[in-house]
C-alpha cells in the first residue's frame, strides 16, 4: 500500500509539471502537436519513482521539495525522454507502453521523436532557470549522467553496438549505466543543491537502480531477452540477487545517515511492485 506522504508528493510534483508545462506551451506558440506529445508521456501513468526518490532524499539531507520539485522535474523530462525515444521502430519498436499506445503509435514517428527531443532539452531549462549559481553544477551532473558517459552509453551496449556483454560483471556494468545513472541522479542531485559530499549517496543510488532493473528483469521474465539478469542467473538466482541487493542497500542507507520512513518505503516498494 502506498503511504498518504507517498501520494501528496506524487500530488505536488504533477501539479508542478502541469504547471511549468503549459507555462512551457504560452512561451512556444504555434506547436499543439507537440505539447500534446509531450504531455501524453509525461502524464500517462508514470510510477514517478525518480522524482519520489529525488523528495526523499533531499527530506533525509534537509532540502525541502519546493526546492526539490524542479530538479525532480529535470530527471523526469529526461526518463520520459528516454522511453519514448526506446520504444520507436529504430530502438526497441514497441506499441503499447504502461498499457497504452506507445507516443509515436498514438501521434506519429516524426513528432513522437522530437517530443523525446524537447524533453531532453528541458532539463537543463529548467535547472538554469531554478537553481542561479547552483545550476552548473547540477548541469554538468546531470547530463554526465543522462548522455555518451552514462544512460546512452548504457543503451548503445544493449542494442549490441558496445563491447559485448558476456559476463555478469559486464551486464551489471551495462545497467548501472542504463537505469542506475538516473537514479544514481536522484542521490546527487539533494546533495549538490546543498553543496555536500555526493560519493557515498551516488553508491547508494547505482544500487538501488541495479536493485530496480533486477525487479524489472523478474517481472518481466516472460519476454525473452538476452541481456536480462533472468536471462544470466535463472529466476530463482534473480529473486535471490534482488533480496541480497535490497539488504545491501538498507544497511548502506543506515550507514550514510538517511535511513527515513519515505526512503525505506520506496526501498520496499521496489522489492514489491508489480508494475
Ligand atoms: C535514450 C533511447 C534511449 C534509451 C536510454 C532508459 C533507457 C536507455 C531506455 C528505456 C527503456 C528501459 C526499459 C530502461 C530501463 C530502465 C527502466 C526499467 C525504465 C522504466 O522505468 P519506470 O518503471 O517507468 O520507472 P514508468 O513507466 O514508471 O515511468
Amino acid at each position: 500500500m502506498t503511504s498518504l506522504m507517498v501520494l501528496a508528493h506524487i500530488e505536488k510534483f504533477d501539479t508542478s509539471l502541469q504547471e511549468y508545462i503549459a507555462h512551457r506551451r504560452a512561451e512556444s506558440s504555434g506547436v499543439d502537436s507537440l505539447f500534446h506529445s509531450m504531455n501524453y508521456s509525461l502524464f500517462n501513468g508514470g510510477k514517478r519513482f525518480r522524482p519520489l526518490l529525488c523528495y526523499a532524499v533531499g527530506e533525509a539531507l534537509g532540502v525541502g521539495p519546493d526546492v526539490m520539485t524542479p530538479y525532480a522535474m529535470a530527471v523526469e523530462c529526461i526518463h520520459t525522454y528516454s522511453l519514448i525515444h526506446d520504444d520507436l521502430p529504430c530502438m526497441d519498436n514497441d506499441d503499447v507502453r504502461r498499457g497504452q499506445p506507445t507516443n509515436h503509435k498514438r501521434f506519429s514517428e516524426d513528432i513522437a521523436l522530437l517530443a523525446g527531443d524537447a524533453l531532453l532539452t528541458e532539463a537543463p531549462l529548467i535547472l538554469a532557470r531554478a537553481y542561479g549559481e547552483r545550476s552548473g553544477a547540477l548541469i554538468e551532473s546531470l547530463c554526465h549522467a543522462a548522455g555518451a558517459s552514462g544512460m546512452i552509453r548504457g543503451q548503445v551496449l544493449d542494442l549490441g553496438h558496445g563491447d559485448s556483454v558476456d559476463s555478469l560483471e559486464s551486464l551489471i556494468n551495462l545497467h548501472e549505466q542504463k537505469t542506475g545513472q538516473l537514479i544514481a541522479a536522484c542521490f546527487v542531485g539533494p546533495a549538490l543543491i546543498l553543496q555536500k559530499p555526493h560519493k557515498e549517496l551516488a553508491e547508494l543510488g547505482f544500487l538501488l537502480g541495479l536493485a530496480f532493473q533486477v525487479k524489472d528483469d523478474v517481472l518481466d521474465a516472460h519476454e525473452e531477452d538476452n541481456l536480462s539478469f533472468v536471462a544470466f542467473l535463472g529466476i530463482e538466482g534473480a529473486k535471490n540477487y534482488l533480496q541480497s541487493l535490497t539488504e545491501k542497500i538498507q544497511r548502506a542507507v543506515t550507514e550514510a545517515n538517511i535511513n527515513t520512513p519515505f526512503l525505506r518505503e520506496l526501498i520496499e516498494y521496489n522489492l514489491n511492485r508489480k508494475l
